[in-house]
């Protein structure tokens, strides 16, 4: 699918709310005008038409609602962080490719003299839970797994280390070291193939062959519930379904996910390494 960046505003959200550091704020209410920008990449919503494609409006006027309308908050920067974030708790779970929302909260008549309106402006990234896929047949192994956890930008987890037989690739190559990591990631599926990049490239790994041996590899396995089609990216990663050295130590993060019925296609040796600590 082609390039695409795009946003979707809900502008002049109008609400009463009792917000504010002065006493009499709290007491009366005052008028607030919200502004929410949410960002990402808009490309099926644009070619559909379909409302299933993007975020309803109503959902987002409603989370600005609850905000305003609910429990009083001394400051506009705390009120556009809780909009954004309850926004950003329906974006996380969802399929909408959605990457960042920006939310400005404006006092329309603050009890300042001559001034005529203040405002604060947040934006937080969706966070979305993501499963890297680690693997090294070359060098100190054990080194570059636990080099690439401490720079996996929100890291949460790692799976028990398996070792594993070679799955492709020219003949005469060492055994693999494989693991998955859960982390929590704020931030677009590009940036999550740039970051896995980088790290690849401190462990300088050479691309030689494809399936050759490589200090380091890292896939992105899954992004939330995101699916991504691109000539330089595809999520869930398309062999994920076919190999042990993926499905085992995905299988102990998530058993929910890795079902009998989808183990069944997977090809390749494993051993959990119950006795490897990093
Ligand atoms: N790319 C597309 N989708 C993704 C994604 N979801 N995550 C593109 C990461 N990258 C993705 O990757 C080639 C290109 O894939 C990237 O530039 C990116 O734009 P690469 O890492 O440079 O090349 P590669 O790893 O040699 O090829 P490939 O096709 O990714 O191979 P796999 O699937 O990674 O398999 N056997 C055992 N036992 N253990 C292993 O870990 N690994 C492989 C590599 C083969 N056999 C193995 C193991
Ligand atoms: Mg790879």
């Amino acid at each position: 699918m082609a390039y695409n960046k795009g946003s979707i505003f809900v502008n002049r959200i109008e609400l009463e709310g009792v917000h504010g550091l002065l006493e009499s704020e709290k007491v009366s209410s005052q008028p607030f005008r919200i502004d929410v920008e949410l960002s990402g990449d808009l490309n099926r919503a644009g070619q559909s038409d379909a409302l299933t494609d993007t975020l309803d409006y109503e959902i987002v006027v409603n989370k600005v609602r609850e905000v305003i309308l609910g429990e009083p908050h001394n400051l506009l920067e705390a009120l556009a962080y809780r909009i954004a974030k309850s926004i950003n708790e329906v974006l996380s779970d969802s399929k909408l490719p959605i990457y960042s929302t920006k939310v400005k909260v404006e006092k329309v008549k603050p009890p300042v003299a001559n001034v005529g309106s203040v405002s604060a402006v947040q934006e937080l990234g969706v966070p979305r839970l993501t499963y890297i896929g680690l693997g090294s047949n070359l060098g100190i192994r054990e080194q570059f797994i636990k080099g690439a956890i401490e720079r996996l930008p929100g890291f949460k987890r790692l799976s028990p280390i398996y070792e594993s037989e070679p799955l492709g690739g020219p003949k005469g190559q060492e055994k693999y070291l494989n693991a998955v990591a859960e982390i929590d990631f704020d931030g677009s599926p590009e940036e999550m193939l740039r970051s896995c990049q980088a790290i690849e490239n401190w462990a300088n790994r050479v691309r030689e062959e494809r399936n050759g041996p490589r200090t380091l590899d890292l896939d992105i396995l899954l992004f939330g519930k995101l699916e991504v089609n691109t000539d330089f990216l595809v999520i869930p990663h398309p062999r994920l379904w076919e190999r042990n050295f993926v499905l085992a130590p995905l299988a102990d993060l998530r058993p929910d996910l890795v079902t009998e019925q989808k183990s069944i296609m997977a090809r390749g040796t494993v051993s959990k390494l119950d006795n490897m600590i990093l």
